[in-house]
């Protein structure tokens, strides 16, 4: 990419757009242009062609979505569909109308069919039923990619899109209801911690398995992909390792010093059992994780402990 061309970044505020700005700003980009969703609202059609008309980037990174853990999905299925389908097709196609010259568009492992074989390549899209708690943003996301590829296929655009993991980072959401289960867990045992309870009871049976990044690596690869990547279709990003949920609780639980018992409640959903990606197609491109879970839970939980007020949404 140009260092001295305008790239907008959909989604600034959230823990992966704001991760972007970052990475953009450190490596030089002198023309980031942001917008919150009170001043454009991405599902209003005619402002967003009134934005590209007035900024007219040459880079779109969309990064902006109605996002949400698995209870939240599960809940709201609606709104996930209609307001991720909206600002997918409203970022995509002001695009292609304003001629950008490059658009990276996000989405998530959910696409994935629940029963995909492990580690999943990209060619398991649609060949099988999805997991019934994200199917919205699921739908939702896929519709997103293929705007992207028959925006090439008709227009001639270069857009790409990009599949990450599970994630998590600074500036992530830990509602206790709507957040997804990294955040949820550190906030969970170190209000637990501090309440001196002997036992904590989550959610499902914790056999499921989940594969994560940090945020600050989807935002290396989403810099490397707007560099080195113009195919057709997605593109998967993730570390290429998982864990299970009560892995992943214990590890949490060591670093925020929770002594008491794990406890799990399946009359709580499981979701997806596993939806580790192949990952060798974009290692293949030069790029690789920097940030090891264990480091990366250890930096989110010093960023809780300091922000933990306004991260309670
Ligand atoms: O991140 P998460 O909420 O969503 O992880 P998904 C859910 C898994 O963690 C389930 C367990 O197996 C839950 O039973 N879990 C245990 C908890 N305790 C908790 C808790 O307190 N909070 C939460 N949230 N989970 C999401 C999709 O699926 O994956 C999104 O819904 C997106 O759309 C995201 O695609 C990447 O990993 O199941």
């Amino acid at each position: 990419m140009d260092r001295a061309a305008k790239i907008y970044v959909a989604g600034h505020r959230g823990m992966v757009g704001s991760a972007i700005v970052r990475a953009l700003q450190t490596a030089g980009h002198a023309q980031v242009v942001v917008r919150t969703s009170a001043e454009l609202d991405l599902r209003d059609g005619a402002a967003v062609r009134a934005f590209y008309a007035q900024e007219r980037p040459t880079y779109v990174i969309m990064a902006a979505a109605r996002v949400g853990g698995i209870h939240h999905n599960a809940s709201a299925p609606y709104d996930f569909l209609y307001d991720n389908l909206l600002m997918a097709a409203n970022v995509i196609e002001g695009a292609r109308h304003a001629g950008v010259q490059k658009l990276l568009f996000l989405g998530s492992s959910c696409i994935y069919p629940k029963f995909a074989s492990q580690p999943i390549q990209e060619s398991a899209l649609l060949t099988g039923p999805l997991e019934v708690t994200n199917e919205a943003y699921a739908v939702a996301k896929i519709a997103g990619i293929k705007l992207c590829t028959f925006a090439r296929q008709q227009y001639g655009c270069d857009f790409i899109s990009a599949m990450p993991c599970n994630l998590y980072g600074l500036g992530d959401n830990f509602s206790l209801q709507n957040s997804h289960v990294l955040p949820a867990l550190i906030r969970k045992m170190h209000e637990a911690k501090l309440r001196g309870d002997a036992r904590l009871q989550l959610w499902g049976t914790g056999t499921p398995l989940r594969e994560f990044l940090h945020a600050d690596d989807v935002a290396s690869a989403c810099l490397l992909l707007m560099d080195r990547y113009a195919e057709a279709g997605h593109i998967n990003i993730g570390s290429g390792e998982e864990l299970s949920i009560r892995e992943l609780a214990q590890k949490v639980a060591t670093t925020v010093g929770f002594t008491g018992a794990l406890e799990f409640d399946p009359a709580m959903p499981d979701g997806t059992p596993r939806k580790l990606m192949d990952v060798a197609r974009i290692k293949g491109l030069g790029w690789n994780p920097r940030i090891s879970l264990d480091e990366g839970i250890r930096g989110v939980y010093a960023w809780y402990l300091q922000h933990g007020a306004d991260a309670r949404k």
